[in-house]
């Protein structure tokens, strides 16, 4: 193969409760990302237990994408999108997400959206759940730690592979599904003083992968068309020596950060390695009859993941740590750094691709690359963003690298924030991603007016050209 195959899904990707906004318009109901507060470049954000008075949430009005979404996509079919990934904010269909019937004005909203994809042209790639669970479930039930989520999960996911049938042919059923380990609070599971903080954050990710699996079996029962993945986060580990100690601490690490995750979804079954490490650590996990063989029964389609950075491991205590936001690791004194810390290494989204498809042979799908940056408005008003199209340039030659000369199979390739939105890590307006700017600052000040920034002439470019011209 010397070119990208033709059907290749280039595209974005944003996930509602970042960009929606309009919080309590529709019918929709709070939301955890509602009570997320905004963090700084060097602060995160954390959940407030309520709403509280005179706390500024930057989610609750994102970009106003709610209301201004049809414009938004023009700007996408102009740059010649072929898919455009984001979520359902679950508490727009059901507000306290136990409800049986979902609620109409909701349904509508994602009706006119999904239709005005596909009335473009632009294939829907959809994630069920994107850090967006309704924060009545973490209250009255405790998160994802409580088996019942399960079922309310899946009546969510019942009304939409019916009623997007024919429509809507990617799905993702929980994104980076490894955040419920290692940052269990986005699973609504709170606490860490608690002694049972780890054990409920162990069982909240079983209930996701019992509930994942049936989704991927009712998906295929509905539509034999739909194609369902995983959503993993991934950042590799590099050994910082030829040490072997190191060798094998840079496996381990990238095994218990990434490779449990998408082997349980992918495989169908939790591997040796997590076994042990279960046994060895008592771990006490309720598992059902009828878990595991679902969970055998119905392994994902494709590999979603998430790329941003990569890491090293070393036994030296004292190495530099890096920055990131769920995962981190130790810096790797041969790449540079993104302003917010992140290292930027190409290559290691090839490295990636290959160790994914190897270990499964399916396709993968890079739903999440990019580079957050602070973007200056020039005189003129144009916005030359050469550094984002310098990392993306890269990243698509690894792509291309991935595909071309190794021989795995990727289906597409959606930038992260496509639009600029507000940051997962730090709720800040100001870490930009888009090739299309918004007007909006870190206090929630600006008119929302958006803007074509240089990339945006530029990815619309690459995408003519099938990724022929970087
Ligand atoms: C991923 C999330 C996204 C997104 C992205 C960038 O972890 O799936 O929701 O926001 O990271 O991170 P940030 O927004 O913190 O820069």
């Amino acid at each position: 193969m010397s070119r990208l195959p033709e059907s290749f899904l280039w595209g974005g990707a944003i996930a509602a409760n970042q960009a929606e906004g309009a919080w309590q318009e529709g019918g929709k109901g709070p939301s955890l990302m509602d009570v997320a507060t905004a963090g700084s470049k060097t602060e995160k954000r954390h959940f407030t237990p309520g709403i509280q008075e005179g706390v500024y949430y930057p989610n609750h009005d994102a970009i106003d994408f709610y209301h201004r979404f049809e414009g938004d996509l023009d700007l996408f079919a102009e740059m010649g999108f072929r898919c455009f990934r984001t979520s359902i904010a679950w508490t727009r269909l059901f507000p306290h997400g136990d409800e049986d019937e979902p609620n109409a004005e909701g349904l509508a909203f994602y009706d006119r959206l999904i239709d005005g994809m596909v009335s473009r042209g632009i294939e829907p790639v959809i994630t069920i759940s994107h850090y967006e669970m309704p924060l009545y479930l973490v209250k009255e039930y405790g998160g994802w730690a409580n088996r019942k989520l399960i079922d309310f999960y899946l009546n969510l996911c019942r009304t939409i592979f019916t009623r997007y049938r024919g429509k809507v042919r990617y799905w993702m059923t929980f994104n980076e599904i490894n955040s419920t380990v290692l940052m269990p609070e986005i699973a609504g599971v709170l606490d860490r003083t608690r002694d049972d903080f780890r054990q409920r954050s162990l069982q909240a990710a079983h209930n996701q992968y019992v509930a994942s699996a049936r989704a991927v079996l009712m998906a295929h029962r509905i539509d034999p068309e739909n194609k369902v993945g995983c959503m993993v986060l991934t950042l590799p580990r590099y050994p910082m020596t030829a040490k072997p100690e190191e060798v094998q601490l840079a496996e381990q690490e990238m095994r218990f950060n990434t490779f449990a995750f998408s082997d349980i979804q992918a495989r169908g079954h939790y591997p040796y390695y997590v076994r042990a490490k279960a046994r060895r650590e008592g771990w006490k996990i309720d598992i059902q009859p009828g878990d595991l063989e679902d969970m055998a029964a119905g392994p994902v389609d494709f590999i979603g993941f998430s790329y941003y950075s990569s890491s090293v491991s070393t036994v030296d205590k004292s190495a530099e740590k890096a920055r990131g936001n769920v995962l981190s690791g130790e810096k790797n004194p041969y790449i540079p750094t993104s302003e917010w810390g992140w290292q930027i290494d190409p290559q290691g989204l090839r490295y990636m691709l290959n160790r994914f498809y190897e270990r499964y042979e399916k396709p993968c799908f890079v739903v999440e690359n990019g580079l957050g940056a602070v973007d200056t408005i020039e005189e003129d008003g144009s916005i030359n963003d050469d550094y984002r199209i310098a990392y993306l340039r890269e990243h698509i030659k690894a792509v291309k690298q991935a595909v071309l000369e190794d021989g795995v199979d990727v289906i597409g390739y959606t930038p992260w924030g496509c639009i600029d939105l507000v940051s997962a890590g730090t709720g800040e307006m100001s870490k930009r991603y888009g090739f299309v700017y918004v007007d909006r600052d870190d206090k929630g000040e600006g008119t929302l007016e958006r803007r074509r920034k240089k990339s945006f002439w530029w990815y619309k470019h690459v995408i003519e050209t099938n990724g022929e011209e970087l």
